[in-house]
């Protein structure tokens, strides 16, 4: 047997292993690279869907009492903190009457996938009135309204996966990925 036919049968060179590796490490990495770019697509996907839920509810909730939810006038400009005021008054106490749903049986529930001990959503953080409303990154759905907003209803919105938004900068690069009612 020449040597060289040996050598070619002993496996793999040093070099062929390196390259066998680097493809490897390069596809695997491809692979990651695909499953979040599909998780993160299903989160946008996910958030559309809700803020449409709420957006619908705040125009039937609009369409009974005259006006959109949240107790203040003015929403504070940043729309932060605002989702335990949707949350009362779409789910817990839409007539304001201090009762919550399971002593109220007359007040209208405008979304009832907001009911806290189901969660069929996954949205809910907290139990009881005190509960907050969570995009799919688990940062509170940003809402306001009246004179600082500037929609002349209500703007209602995800601030992303960043968890940040600007609104009254349009430009500010934290609201590239922000998700809104259209
Ligand atoms: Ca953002």
């Amino acid at each position: 047997m020449n040597p060289s036919s040996s050598r070619r049968c002993s496996g793999f060179t040093l070099v062929e292993m390196l390259v066998t590796i680097t493809i490897i490490v390069i596809l695997a990495g491809l692979v990651v690279a695909g499953m979040d770019y599909a998780k993160e697509s299903t989160k946008r996907n996910t958030a559309k869907v809700q803020i449409g839920l709420l957006a619908q509810a705040c125009d039937d909730f609009k369409l009974d009492f005259g006006f959109y939810p949240g107790r203040a006038e003015n929403s504070p400009s940043d729309g932060k903190n605002m989702s335990n005021e949707l949350f009362s008054d779409l789910y817990w106490d839409s007539n304001r009457d201090g009762s919550g749903p399971l002593n109220d049986t007359v007040q209208k529930i405008y979304i009832s996938d907001l009911d806290p001990e189901h969660n069929r959503q996954g949205w809910i953080d907290g139990r009881g009135q005190a509960a907050r409303i969570l995009d799919p990154w688990r940062n509170e759905y940003r809402y306001r309204k009246g004179s600082g907003a500037q929609s002349p209803d209500f703007d209602l919105w995800s601030p992303g996966k960043d968890g940040k938004s600007v609104p009254d900068d349009p430009k500010n690069k934290f609201n590239r990925d922000d998700i809104h009612n259209l």
